[in-house]
């Protein structure tokens, strides 16, 4: 079992290591922090869901801190100001789409795209993490797949309506993801995270999703696909 073997060469406290990790770790606390954000807001734009959306938002409160104990305990400070930048292009594409009501937009960006990348990321990570971070993150990620499901099991009600608009904001926001995975590679590979490994878990996450939306497959492959060819 591959998720047992150790890994020689990765020492959790040298110097690489913990600069990595300054940035990693920043990038998904901010992701929760943002994530919690989002699904308040949600809540706010979708009364008949605001109960299951506020828990949502709570767990996303309980992921940061869990990741804020994974930085403490390898004694690693959060870059959180690099953090923000990272994430400012789909956190203002959010803003924007909720501030014009265009909650399908809203919704593939928080609960599809950045659900799938957690989950895909956090997939990746478990194998190489140090216990502590593994423990934590193997409770996260059942977590995100529940979060992923309330985005496909809404947009899929919706689907006929929600079409269009998935389909833009899909060309908007994932050549974004592609941009944001190239900014975090050489970290993640540090890290043992493979860039190849994470391109593919993710498009498989993000593709089923838009399968269980209602897209064909065809559709699925152009849609998980966009952007991709001129980023990586
Ligand atoms: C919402 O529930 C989660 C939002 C977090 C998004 C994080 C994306 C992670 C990309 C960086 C890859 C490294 C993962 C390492 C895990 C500690
Ligand atoms: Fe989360
Ligand atoms: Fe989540």
């Amino acid at each position: 079992m591959p998720q047992l073997e150790a890994n020689p060469g990765l020492d959790y406290q040298s110097q690489q290591y913990k600069d990595a990790y300054s940035r990693i770790n920043a990038i998904v606390i901010e992701g929760e922090q943002e994530a919690h954000e989002n699904y308040k807001q949600l809540a706010e734009s979708l009364p008949e869901h605001a109960e299951e959306l506020i828990q949502l938002a709570k767990m996303e409160n309980r992921h940061k801190k869990g990741f804020q104990a994974c930085g403490r305990n390898l004694e690693v400070t959060p870059d959180m100001a690099f953090a923000e930048q990272f994430f400012a292009p789909l956190h203002n594409n959010f803003q924007a789409a909720w501030a014009e009501g265009r909650i399908v937009t809203c919704l593939l960006i928080q609960s599809l795209i950045i659900e799938a990348f957690a989950i895909s990321a956090y997939n990746i990570y478990i194998p190489v993490a140090d216990p502590f971070a593994r423990k934590i993150t193997e409770g996260v990620v059942k977590d995100e797949y529940t979060h992923l499901n309330f985005g496909e099991e809404w947009l899929k009600a919706n689907f006929e309506a929600s079409k269009a608009e998935l389909e833009a904001a899909n060309r908007q926001n994932l050549p974004i993801v592609w941009q944001m995975l190239n900014q975090v590679a050489d970290d993640a590979e540090v890290l043992s995270m493979e860039k190849d490994a994470l391109v593919e878990d993710f498009m498989i996450t993000y593709g089923e999703a838009l399968a269980n939306i209602g897209f064909s497959s065809r559709e699925v492959m152009k849609l998980s696909a966009q952007g991709l060819a001129t980023a990586a």
